[in-house]
């Protein structure tokens, strides 16, 4: 369902819900004189200049509000545009949204507003998914690359990719065009070595883990036996009293979630039941369960009770990060066993009930997730990732042909195809499903 963009849409741009404004944006031919028709004084509206007024339905105001048009082209669609930001009612948006409707407009459908930027040529398509993904950051992490995107920033590698295969192309047609003066086999072996560079380039550059950081942020669990104050510091970290603490070992049995922001990147803890033999059914379900969701995360922490932590049986998996807790009873403890056992693990001392260590234990998780190579790669999102890999594919083809021997003419397919997969990246020839697949991921307004 690829939309039509010869009309005017309308469409509610702010979340719908009961706010202190809410803006409806227009855009397409008619928009300037709908908004003329029903805004007053309509001789106040200027281009992109904000105006106060009110909004007319024949005699009766609807509301009191302030309106921008902007004429095209320095416009979000490239179209001309107006924003209507009245009261923050939905009652209200659907008044003047049906009476700009019964002016000419029709609704818009989700995504179409961007859409229409990525047609009219003010965004590609991966500054498109750019913008969605501005739109649903959630974290600083995401906000900077979503922000990149938008800005370019895949783009312009698309654009230097798209150039070295280019230069190849070339070299083969020169191949074909002046077989004396070009020497066919000295000419392979570049070409050979060129791909084998450009392979390495895209590889780098791809990095699925960070989108998923992005999105779902960094899962932590703390784990250990009962007592040892998990969930204390659970309840530390995320600084709610959300799981129950007491003395009694076996508390936890349910596996509790919390998500806070650690130097910009969303991190989620999970606290679980404490490791040990029983007998009870639902605390064994609980244990089951704290063994999944250890096994899953992203950075296991092991907490140990720094009274009591000789006795590692029942711990079976290797932790990312060790903690001694409980110092303030305890004092500064020798671990020497525990830092031979765990080589290369850091292991920090805290008091999860004082409340020390803290920014300590913060540091080490960011740092252990820097180290996860969480920041490199231009291309994190599915769609592109997936892409570079057909593109790297296609070059491997094109080498293979070179290894085998065969006439160079025949590596002007798959270096052509080569460049038609790096290229949907950024929407050129793209085939409608591609495009409909990243719109409909939008919602209405945007
Ligand atoms: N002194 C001291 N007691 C702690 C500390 N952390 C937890 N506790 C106590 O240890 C007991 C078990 O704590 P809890 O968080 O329920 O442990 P969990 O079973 O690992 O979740 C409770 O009585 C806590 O008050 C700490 O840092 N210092
Ligand atoms: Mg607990």
């Amino acid at each position: 369902m690829i939309f039509q963009t010869n009309d005017t849409i309308v469409a509610q741009a702010t979340v719908p819900g009961e706010g202190g404004i809410a803006i409806v944006r227009i855009s397409g031919p008619e928009s300037i004189k709908i908004a003329k028709s029903i805004f007053h004084p309509s001789d106040m509206l200027k281009d992109h200049m904000m105006v106060y007024g009110k909004i007319y339905d024949g005699e009766t105001a609807i509301d009191e509000c302030m309106a921008v048009v902007m004429n095209k082209p320095k416009t979000y669609t490239r179209e001309d545009v107006v924003e209507i930001h009245c009261h923050g009612s939905q009652f209200i948006v659907g008044q003047i949204i049906s009476l700009i409707i019964a002016n000419g407009a029709r609704p818009a459908e989700a995504g179409e507003f961007t859409y229409r930027a990525f047609v009219n040529g003010r965004l590609d398509l991966a500054q498109a998914e750019g913008v969605m993904k501005i739109i649903s950051s959630k974290n600083e992490f995401s906000r900077v690359n979503a922000l990149r995107q938008l800005n370019g920033g895949i783009s312009s590698f698309i654009y230097e990719i798209r150039e070295n295969i280019l230069d190849m192309i070339s070299t083969v047609a020169a191949v074909i065009d002046f077989p004396d003066e070009v020497d066919e086999d000295i000419s392979a072996d570049e070409l050979y070595n060129q791909i084998d560079q450009l392979v390495t380039r895209i590889k780098k550059e791809c990095n699925e883990r960070k989108e998923y950081v992005e999105n779902e942020g960094v899962s932590v669990v703390l784990f250990g036996k009962p007592n040892a104050g998990k969930s204390t510091l659970f309840n530390a970290m995320v600084r709610q009293n959300r799981a129950i603490v007491t003395s009694v070992p076996g508390t936890t049995r349910d596996i509790l979630k919390e998500t806070i922001e650690i130097h910009g990147i969303s991190f989620s803890f999970y606290d679980t039941a404490g490791l040990q033999e029983s007998n009870d059914i639902v605390e064994k379900i609980g244990i089951e369960r704290s063994q999944n969701a250890i096994q899953n995360a992203n950075v296991k922490v092991l907490v140990l009770d720094g009274s009591n932590f000789d006795d590692l049986n029942d711990i079976y998996t290797q932790p990312d990060l060790i903690l001694i807790n409980k110092n303030d009873i305890t004092g500064p403890v020798s671990f020497t066993a525990l830092q031979e056992k765990y080589e290369g693990i850091p292991i920090l001392q805290i008091s999860a009930e004082m409340k020390q260590g803290l920014e300590e234990f913060k540091n080490a998780l960011y740092d252990i997730v820097k180290a996860q190579n969480i920041e490199t790669g231009i291309l994190s999102q599915h769609r592109h990732i997936l892409a570079a890999k057909r593109t790297c594919d296609a070059l491997q083809e094109a080498q293979k042909t070179i290894s085998n021997h065969l006439p160079l003419e025949l590596i002007g397919v798959d270096l052509e195809n080569a460049l038609q997969e790096i290229s949907s990246i950024i929407g050129d020839n793209v085939n409608d499903t591609i495009i409909d697949e990243v719109f409909s991921r939008f919602c209405v307004g945007k």
